[in-house]
């Protein structure tokens, strides 16, 4: 493979339940320091609850219903 690519990506975190308390989608707390862009979150227009990785890999809030890939956890 020659290309491999950083794209924006879903992580399973929202604050949907509650402004400003991001949890992991299967319930579980935010038990890390995140590594939110500049300024973020900021839940810009009021309807930003779903968190994705930028292509540096910073975390961003946004609105849930963007088309991104996602990230799944190796169990
Ligand atoms: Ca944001």
């Amino acid at each position: 493979m020659d290309d491999c690519k950083v794209f924006d990506a879903w992580i399973g975190l929202t604050d949907v339940e509650y402004e400003g308390v991001f949890k992991w989608t299967n319930g579980s707390e935010l038990s890390v320091l995140p590594p939110w862009a500049g300024g973020m979150p900021s839940n810009s227009g009021g309807n930003e609850h779903c968190v994705h990785t930028a292509a540096t890999l910073v975390w961003n809030d946004i609105d849930c219903n963007e088309l991104f890939g996602y990230t799944c956890e190796y169990l």
